[in-house]
């Protein structure tokens, strides 16, 4: 039986290369390839057993239409010409009689490989429907890390075993960069430290030497704190911050407020442990700061991001190997023109923009603004990953807005859908692959034939085309010429590489990318800009995060055994990681009446989440945490944790704010 090159299409950094075990029609086993540049034939457990997701007995087959009220679940199956023809005739309602602007188009990340990910926006710019601002993960940290340094590549993952000394910053490394997570367990068998600096450490606190607990949205008063010691003690590259950066003098002199004292007050973490901590830092020759997406997540979360990189340089880290901030952009990238698949060119108008995070803002019926009539969703499970659930339900099950859904499950969304389109795994369809956490690209492609009536995202889209008369040549061609139209013009960072890693591009598989120029500043200024003038606050300084009127600040953690929604099939993966489970310090339990094990609500103004309370000295004192995102029948009342979250966003970045809501919590 071959083996065939594939490639892990989910929303995580590592972008693992497989092999895929094919019978011709089935996938019957699944492995780490080897060759490929990360992880080197490592995968995770959830992927090890990729074909029980690919054949899962539930899995959508046909195209479905809603056979009872919305949310009930209940399905009939239909033609594909007829789901065709009864969305487009939606449609066509809609843009007469309300114009594109009551067309929302829905995606996130449940494919990232670029064509199935991105194909939808052709459709819809040809349509002028709405534009989804796709902001729901690290929109924050991406831009707090741009002001300072622009498109300057951070720290590429690949130096790791060169650094000594290693900052985990609120970074699940177990669950969500199994690459970096080599890197850690070599540098500590070789004698280096890893400090861990978490409000929830329960994954990370066994690898690493010392963890530091912190009140969550307050990492920016920490970083202050160390910089300051920094200062006062000399300890900080002079030299090195003012020849290269911006505005360092008129910083240096903010930071003598930033006392380790006052950090203690807003952090939760004592002076004597941040002072410890700075000179620690400092006495690294390359340290690397390991910096993860939750403390992003916060009204302040964009700050926190420029004080943090700001803190990266500070000792003049970034001039040697391994030193700097790593689990950012790591440069290099864009390998291929995006805008070959999405087609900007194709929009007449200027889209409606709709914010991804105010999902439920945009389907409240009585607004001034056009009413949305159609949501088309596709790779996301917005009433599990979305903020304000019970407000995206309300919406979603609104009799007057035409719902379609694609789907490979009978997700949580899919339920509210007026019709579901079957789609298909990777393995199914073509697609090239650009991983956001290590420098590499790849091609994949399919191994077997799609199930049932399955399609991918591009072939249903090009139907849909078809059914709107949209006559654009772009629409003929599947994603195989799609492809290889992308290969034929590949970006500046591609055309670096060996005729034999093009061969691996042309046969499928990953290639590492040549390494970005990390050592001019790709800012305006051409410096590292401290102070940044193009910013509501050019001086970087402390701000609160939005907060709550509600005793506990509640965080959302990854889980290990799942990622987001995907893997809710699996039942082992499912089992294995447990009931709804809601981590408190044993203070504040003790406080509450509450002991481990105890079934709890969590409530604040959006509603109540049934949850396990599990105490550990292992979140923060003042905080709660909820890891993974479950389905509606995992929880007592149907309500999951995003029930608790605002549409509030952040500071710049236009991102989520899901660890920044607050909540009380008392035994149920
Ligand atoms: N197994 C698994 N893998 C995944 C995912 C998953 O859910 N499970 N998710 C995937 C996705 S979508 C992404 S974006 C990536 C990254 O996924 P992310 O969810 O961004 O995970 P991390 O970057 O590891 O960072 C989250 C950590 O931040 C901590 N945290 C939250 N708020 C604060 C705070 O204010 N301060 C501090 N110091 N810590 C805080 C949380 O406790 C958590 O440990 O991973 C991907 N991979
Ligand atoms: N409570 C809580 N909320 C969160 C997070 C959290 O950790 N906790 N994480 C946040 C983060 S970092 C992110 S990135 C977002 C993710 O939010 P979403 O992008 O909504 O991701 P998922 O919830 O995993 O839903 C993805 C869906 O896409 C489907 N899918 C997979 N492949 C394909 C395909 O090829 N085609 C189609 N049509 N569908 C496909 C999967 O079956 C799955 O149901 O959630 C955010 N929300
Ligand atoms: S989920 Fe992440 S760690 Fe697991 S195989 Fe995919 S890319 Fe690799
Ligand atoms: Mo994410």
């Amino acid at each position: 039986m071959p083996f065939q090159k594939a490639i892990c299409p989910y929303d995580c950094p590592t972008t693992c290369g497989l092999l895929v075990k094919t019978d011709g029609e089935r996938i019957v086993g699944v492995q780490g390839d080897h060759d490929a540049p990360a992880p080197h034939g490592k995968i995770c457990a959830k992927m090890r057993r990729y074909e029980k997701s690919i054949h899962a007995p539930d899995r959508i087959l046909t195209p479905l239409t809603r056979v009872d009220a919305k949310g009930s679940g209940r399905f009939a199956p239909i033609s594909w010409d007829e789901a065709i023809a009864a969305i487009a005739a939606q449609w066509r309602r809609a843009l007469r009689e309300s114009g594109p602007d009551s067309i929302l188009p829905f995606y996130y990340s449940g494919v990232m490989s670029l064509i199935q990910r991105n194909c939808g926006d052709a459709l819809f710019n040809r349509m002028g429907a709405c534009s989804l601002v796709k902001t729901l993960c690290a929109s924050a940290k991406g831009a707090g890390y741009a002001a300072v340094v622009g498109k300057t590549g951070c720290l590429d993952p690949r130096e790791l075993d060169d650094s000594d000394f290693f900052l985990v910053w609120g970074a699940n490394m177990k669950a969500t960069r199994l690459q970096g997570m080599a890197n850690l367990l070599r540098a500590r068998k070789r004698g280096k430290r890893v400090v861990l600096i978490e409000s929830y450490a329960q994954d990370m606190a066994p690898h690493c030497d010392q963890v530091v607990l912190i009140t969550p949205g307050t990492d920016g008063a920490l970083a202050l704190a160390m910089m300051h010691v920094l200062v006062a003690e000399n300890l900080a590259d002079f030299d090195f911050l003012e020849k290269e950066s911006l505005g360092f003098e008129e910083f240096k002199a903010s930071l003598a407020a930033s006392t380790p004292l006052w950090a203690q007050g807003v952090t939760g973490v004592p002076a004597r442990v941040i002072v410890a901590l700075a000179r620690e830092y400092a006495a690294a020759s390359a340290p690397a700061i390991i910096l993860g997406s939750g403390n992003s997540r916060h009204g302040n979360g964009g700050m926190t991001v420029r004080l943090i990189t700001i803190l990266s340089a500070f000792t003049g880290a970034w001039k040697r190997r391994g030193g700097g901030l790593c689990g950012c952009d790591p440069g290099g990238g864009p390998y291929v023109d995006a805008r070959r698949i999405t087609r900007p060119d194709l929009r007449k108008n200027t889209a409606r923009r709709v914010n991804i995070n105010k999902l439920a803002s945009a389907l409240r019926p009585g607004q001034t603004q056009t009413p949305i009539r159609c949501l088309h969703v596709y790779a996301s499970n917005p009433v599990g990953s979305v903020c304000d659930q019970q407000g995206i339900r309300r919406g979603l099950r609104n009799p007057e807005l035409f719902t379609v859904v694609h789907e490979r499950f009978m997700t949580d969304t899919a339920r509210y859908a007026d019709i579901i389109l079957p789609a298909t795994f990777s393995v199914e369809h073509t697609d090239c692959y650009s991983s956001y956490g290590y420098c590499t690209f790849g091609t994949a492609y399919k191994a077997i034939p799609a199930p049932g009536a399955c399609k991918s995202n591009w072939d249903i889209f090009r139907l849909l085309a078809q059914a709107m008369g949209y006559t654009d040549s772009h629409f003929d061609r599947g994603e195989e010429a799609l492809l290889e139209e992308l290969l034929r013009h590949p970006m500046p960072a591609l055309q670096g590489l060996s005729d034999g890693q093009r061969e691996t591009l042309r046969r499928g598989g990953l290639v590492s990318v040549p390494y970005a120029d990390h050592t001019a500043w790709k800012t305006p200024s051409g410096k590292m800009e401290i102070v940044n003038s193009a910013l509501a606050a050019p001086l970087p300084g402390y701000r609160e995060n939005h907060g709550g009127p509600y005793p506990l600040r509640l965080i959302a953690a990854p889980s290990v055994e799942t990622l987001n929604s995907v893997f809710l099939e699996r039942e082992g993966l499912v089992t294995r990681r447990g009931p709804m489970t809601l981590a408190m310090h044993p203070g504040d339990a003790a406080a509450r009446g509450i002991a481990d094990g105890d079934a709890v609500t969590a409530h604040n103004d959006l509603g109540e989440v049934p949850f396990v309370a599990r105490v550990t000295p292992l979140v923060a004192k003042g905080a709660v945490a909820a890891a993974g995102i479950f389905r509606a029948s995992q929880s007592a009342n149907g309500n999951l944790v995003n029930t608790l979250h605002h549409e509030r966003l952040s500071d710049i970045g236009e991102a989520t704010t899901l660890n920044d809501n607050t909540v009380e919590v008392r035994r149920a």
